[in-house]
């Protein structure tokens, strides 16, 4: 069919099946077709990427330009390099997503005051022993003492690393002993939260820090606290008030939207309102309020960071992530889409209005132009919670035709790193040894952390699936977070055994004794940090070396496309990771023809490697991720001295070998179990 001939909707676009793997999701943009809705899918297609800016090659930081450097030695107005260009460009962007990280622990950190002080209806202290734990970190008095007289100690301890001057940031402490013996000998230990986001965007500003390398070592600073800051603070107080995650059972995918009930989604980050929603969900008046409306009752359903939350807390379950926001709306079946910080797109707004769904703002720092905005305020969070929820049942009466896409999974959502330690060893010998030990003969193989978003320019999750597949048969055991672990949840992969025997026979035999999934779901994006602390457990467990660095283990973000991945990406190569990120490449650009010119990229490749033994490489091939992957995993084993990686050195996992054996004839059976002549 020649290009004029194709239908409107679809010209120069992608087909369903070419934008998702996700059947739901080529469901939803079918119809998105038939009734001429845009997505962040068609927007894709229509608007394709700017080619100087995609790749680092141009600077908007004054009036002057913008400029772009497309020319060999060409220079911005002020004589700005492109390397420079390309290193502020970078550390801003790990600024804005530390900053994001960061502001949401804070509010956190603010809410563990106000429950403290009585001042916060409805919150309580749910996991006082976590709570004495982190308190007892760092020094804090915890015996004899309330859980509310700690809290508040604690709580002030963690405010005041946002705003501190001098010194090193508190939870730095949490680190192996020779990485930050390290960090103080580079001078990137961070300071205050705060100060050094304040001070990458000084440094930034026309005519300042214009020395590639020293730009860099400040974003590795940044990073630094958000990782063993502002995000290692967020997690904490999240398990602190509202409970350190264990294994329940969830599902994931639009196809838990109820037809016959009031779907409310919660889309966001931060846990602090949607808790509120779910407890205000199981109000007995709230629940006769929606009954009494003609509902079944109330379903709640979460996008994004927010779904992680109350699904690995609540076993709420998971509409979807990032890129299935819109998709959500477009089943018609969403009374109210209620959103706080971070990821939230614009364009659901104008979506709605085709539909009866409203979308309800309710941070004091977000507001979107036509949405309802319903402040919300954690001194009277349950109040807040039920008005919310009375104007999603009151909105149930305006539904329409409704197309929910019948496509769900279940999952097993939970993984703390608490948790990871009790199953190794129960609670009277909890320990990471049983996981060295697995790593150590080779039965695993090494660890993966397969994390962050789903970007409209790559074919929706299948990064995310392919990769994780693929390193599950090598005996690569796979942590995940935020849209990634929803991403593999909808295929089945983090359920019991339901998907072992697309794993690897040592990998599936300590899944099968432990009875554990191969991959784990570890939570939100801030909870990136469980997988600092893990590696740090690991490490001081003893076998896999003294430092993060030596740990065969590698973090991978297959479809990034958030601010925040970069700021993740960052603090987990200062910890010694090598990171991967596929897609967009936002150092890519090259004057190939200027000799002096520091590259960014190798900058933070063999740069970064030789001073803290973790690099951040852009790969957008799914191929070679997992190529370069498992090299790294096996140079680092070699380096370590452990036996090198043989699949069939373990033969068959046990629960293969009786299946195996079950599907022989009694004879058969008999004489492979006892020998030819039994
Ligand atoms: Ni992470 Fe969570 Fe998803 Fe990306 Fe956005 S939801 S904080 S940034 S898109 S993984
Ligand atoms: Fe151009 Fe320099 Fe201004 Fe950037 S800072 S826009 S390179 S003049």
């Amino acid at each position: 069919m020649a290009e004029q001939d194709i239908p409107s909707p679809r010209r120069g676009r992608r087909s369903p099946q070419e934008a998702s793997v996700d059947p739901a999701a080529q469901a939803m943009l079918a119809f998105a077709d038939e009734i001429g809705a845009s997505t962040a899918f068609s927007r894709a297609d229509t608007l394709g990427p700017c080619n100087i800016g995609a790749v680092g090659m141009c600077c908007s930081l004054c009036g002057m330009g913008p400029c772009r450097l497309t020319k060999d030695g060409s220079t911005g107005i002020c004589g700005a390099t492109i390397d420079t260009i390309q290193a502020r460009n970078f550390i801003r962007s790990v600024a804005a997503g530390a900053a994001a990280h960061s502001d949401h622990g804070r509010d956190l950190a603010f809410t563990l005051k106000a429950v403290a002080d009585g001042e916060a209806e409805g919150y309580t202290i749910r996991d006082v022993p976590k709570l004495r734990v982190v308190a007892s970190h760092y020094g804090i008095n915890v015996r004899d003492r309330s859980p509310e007289e700690i809290a508040g100690d604690l709580a002030d301890l963690y405010l005041d690393q946002f705003g501190r001057q001098q010194g090193v940031l508190e939870p730095i402490g949490r680190a192996p002993v020779k990485r930050r013996k390290r960090w103080e000998e580079l001078g990137v230990t961070p300071r205050g939260i705060d100060r050094e986001i304040v001070e990458a965007l000084h440094r930034t500003h026309m005519g300042d820090d214009q020395d590639p390398a020293h730009i860099l070592h400040h974003a590795i600073r940044t990073s630094l606290a958000d990782g063993w800051g502002g995000s290692m603070i967020a997690t904490d107080i999240s398990d602190i008030l509202f409970g350190t995650p264990a294994p329940l059972l969830g599902e994931a995918n639009l196809g838990v939207l109820k037809d016959d009930m009031v779907n409310v989604v919660v889309h966001g980050h931060e846990p602090t309102l949607s808790e509120m929603i779910v407890a205000a969900s199981r109000d007995p008046d709230i629940v006769e309020y929606a009954r009494a409306a003609g509902a079944n009752g109330i379903n709640l359903a979460g996008i994004c960071c927010t779904a992680n939350e109350i699904l690995m807390r609540q076993g709420i379950p998971a509409a979807g992530n990032f890129l299935q926001q819109e998709l959500a709306i477009l089943t018609g079946a969403i009374e109210a889409m209620v959103v706080d910080v971070q990821c939230i797109m614009q364009a659901l707004v104008a979506l709605a209005e085709g539909f009866h769904t409203k979308i309800i703002t309710t941070s004091p720092k977000v507001k979107i132009k036509g949405a309802t905005h319903i402040e919300f305020d954690e001194h009277h969070a349950v109040g807040i919670a039920k008005d919310i929820l009375r104007l999603a049942i009151d909105n149930y009466r305006e539904r329409g035709a409704t197309h929910i896409p019948d496509y769900r999974n279940t999952l097993t959502p939970g993984f703390s790193h608490e948790y990871i330690n009790y199953m190794l060893g129960g609670s009277y010998r909890g320990s990471f040894r049983p996981l060295n030990d697995a790593i150590m003969a080779g039965r695993i193989r090494g660890v993966a952390a397969i994390v962050g978003c789903t970007n409209p320019r790559i074919q929706h999750d299948s990064m995310h699936t392919a990769i994780t597949s693929s390193l599950l048969q090598q005996d690569v055991l796979v942590v995940e977070t935020g849209c990634a672990a929803i991403a593999n949840a909808k295929f089945g992969l983090l359920i019991g055994d339901a998907g072992l025997d697309k794993v690897g026979p040592g990998l599936r035999e300590v899944c099968e004794t432990v009875g554990i999934p191969p991959v784990l779901h570890m939570g939100s994006c801030v909870d990136n940090t469980r997988i600092l602390t893990v590696l740090t457990q690991m490490v001081e467990e003893g076998g896999l070396g003294d430092d993060i660095d030596e740990v065969p283990a590698i973090g991978i973000a297959p479809e990034w496309m958030s601010e925040k991945a970069l700021s993740i990406a960052t603090y987990c190569v200062a910890s010694g990771a090598y990171v991967i990120m596929g897609g967009s490449n936002p150092v890519e650009g090259r004057q190939d023809k200027v000799p002096e010119s520091v590259l960014v990229a190798d900058h933070m490749s063999s740069g970064w490697n030789e001073m803290y033994g973790g690099k951040l490489e852009f790969v957008d091939d799914a191929d070679e991720i997992i190529s370069r992957t498992i090299n790294h995993i096996d140079a680092k084993r070699a380096t370590l001295g452990l036996p090198e990686y043989n699949p069939t050195r373990f033969g068959m996992s046990g629960d293969a070998r009786v299946e195996e054996l079950e599907a022989l004839p009694l004879q058969e059976r008999r004489s492979a179990l006892y020998g030819a002549n039994s």
